[in-house]
């Protein structure tokens, strides 16, 4: 309707001078033509320019007063010419809104005296406030003190018309031409694809969102640390054994049996099944003795290990007893073929029976690489190091000499984070000891450097959350997983 109307009429006439008067001469909503003219203007069919006019509208209380006249009149009126009324009577005849606006006003204007008896002082009054809302009312012009003054009783307002002047642009079409959208199969068999116009593509059109499955964060940075490994030649290791024996996940790591990572405070035990069912007995045996009276040059710790406490089965509270496990298997492996180096990774749920708080829960996944060659020393694992967290964008790390019962030396990383201004502990990292790889049966020259960090920090931080259960657990707002960004990482 609105469409033909404008580029019929443009047709034939130079312009359109008012959308408003345009509107009304053709019988048509305003707005809609608004929105027509600025589709039209998009696509070039008209050039238009905009129109802004100040009016006055009357208020509520203004049409009113339009219609019965003003408050001040009405009072005068009420009061019969000869000897007045009383004021009582007079507030009863007019109501005390009205009475109260009315008496102020008409006092003001001098046409009244307002004692006990309310009299008339003049003969005759003229409704001027009336004559003035009515003119307002037919959009004639009113003088701009009367304006004000009627904007001080709140009687108008201002109100502000948006309009168009239009005339016909460059593209002009006295129909909008139809733009197909697709190039189809019938358009190349006909040959009507020459005669056809395309629609722009619009590069910037959000893509319909898409039902169906959503990555979680932590799987999103978890692919990227796992591209990372791969790109760096790690192998990934089994981590489905969430329940594991005490023996891999302590003993076999040279873990005294009575560390305090090893109470029930900082590690979940099993109650069914309590024990493990097999372990490597004659490895079980090298174990023993090195904790008891160490050798391969160490002196153990001198301490009567227990069978029983290595039985016992717990929820593995780090990947390193997956990684003990693989490192005991390749040096199984040089019984029947010789040693070759390996670069193994994991990344996987730890559970410790630890005091949770905004950023530790009692589970987190641990992100964990080693490497195992022969020769090696601190300044590869430094070496490594670098090349790993400078994918992840952390070129300025540093060294803090540290402290684990399997590593020596041990290192904690820090990396400069740009963004909080200061240094952010990345992970922790060492050598693993001779009393853990001895006993594996690993030749004596094969050192094993390791680092480990975790993937709820690096993700809470790349996704700003900063409560770990609005990243992990029941409260996770699953919008969040369908809106997250995608995470880049990687060179
Ligand atoms: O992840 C940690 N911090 C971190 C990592 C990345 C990161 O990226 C941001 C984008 C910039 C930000 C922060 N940490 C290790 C350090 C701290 O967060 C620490 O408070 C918490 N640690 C966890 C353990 O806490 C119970 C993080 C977890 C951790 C610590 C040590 C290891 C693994 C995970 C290890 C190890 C290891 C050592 C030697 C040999 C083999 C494994």
């Amino acid at each position: 309707m609105a469409e033909e109307a404008i580029l019929g009429y443009l047709a034939k006439n130079e312009e359109i001078g008012d959308s408003g008067e345009f509107a009304s001469k053709h019988g048509l909503n305003h707005d809609e033509v608004v929105n027509v003219i600025k589709s039209l203007h998009g696509f070039r069919y008209v050039e238009a320019q905009d129109i802004k006019r100040e009016s006055w509208v009357l208020t509520n209380e203004g049409k009113l007063y339009a219609d019965t006249g003003s408050p001040e009149a009405q009072l005068f009126l009420a009061i019969p010419p000869e000897g007045g009324i009383p004021r009582e009577e007079l507030q009863i005849k007019l109501g005390p809104l009205l009475f109260k606006i009315g008496c102020a006003q008409a006092a003001k204007n001098r046409w009244v005296d307002m004692g006990g008896q309310v009299t008339r002082r003049v003969q005759h009054v003229d409704d001027r406030v009336k004559d003035l809302l009515l003119k307002i009312k037919e959009g004639q012009v009113v003088d701009q003190d009367d304006i004000k003054a009627l904007k001080a009783r709140k009687l108008i307002v201002p109100q502000t018309w948006n309009g168009y002047s239009l005339k016909k642009g460059p593209d002009y079409a006295p129909q909008r031409k139809k733009f197909a959208a697709d190039l189809t199969r019938e358009m190349l068999q006909s040959g009507d694809w020459k005669n056809v116009e395309f629609k722009e593509y619009n590069f910037n059109a959000k893509g319909q969102p898409i039902e169906a499955g959503h990555l979680h964060p932590l799987n999103k940075v978890r692919h990227q640390l796992r591209m990372i490994f791969l790109q760096m030649g790690f192998e990934e290791m089994p981590t489905d054994r969430y329940v594991e024996s005490s023996f891999w996940n302590f003993d076999a790591l040279f873990q005294p049996q009575q560390h305090p990572a090893r109470d029930s405070h900082d590690t979940f035990y099993l109650k069914v099944p309590s024990t493990t069912k097999e372990l490597p007995e004659d490895y079980v045996e090298r174990v023993k003795c090195v904790h008891e009276s160490g050798g391969y040059g160490s002196r153990g710790y001198e301490y009567d290990w227990s069978r029983e406490e290595a039985n016992k089965n717990l929820l593995r509270t780090h990947t390193t007893a997956v990684s003990a496990r693989m490192l005991y298997n390749l040096a199984q492996d040089t019984l029947k073929k010789p040693f070759t180096p390996k670069r193994y990774f994991s990344i996987d749920r730890v559970f410790r029976n630890e005091a949770v708080d905004r950023t530790h829960l009692a589970e987190f996944h641990q992100i964990e690489g080693l490497i195992c060659d022969r020769g090696l020393t601190l300044g590869d694992l430094i070496g490594v190091l670098h090349d790993f967290f400078s994918r992840l964008g952390m070129s300025k790390l540093r060294f803090k000499p540290a402290y684990n019962p399997y590593t020596e030396p041990s290192m904690e990383i820090f990396s400069y984070h740009e963004g909080f201004g200061k240094w952010v502990e990345v992970g922790n990292s060492g050598m693993f000891r001779p009393e853990m790889l001895l006993p594996m049966g690993l030749p004596e020259d094969v050192r094993v450097i390791a680092w480990g960090l975790s993937l709820e920090r690096p993700t809470m931080i790349m996704y700003g959350y900063n409560n770990i259960r609005d990243l992990f657990g029941h409260k996770v707002d699953l919008g969040l997983i369908k809106t997250n960004p995608i995470c880049r990482l990687g060179l």
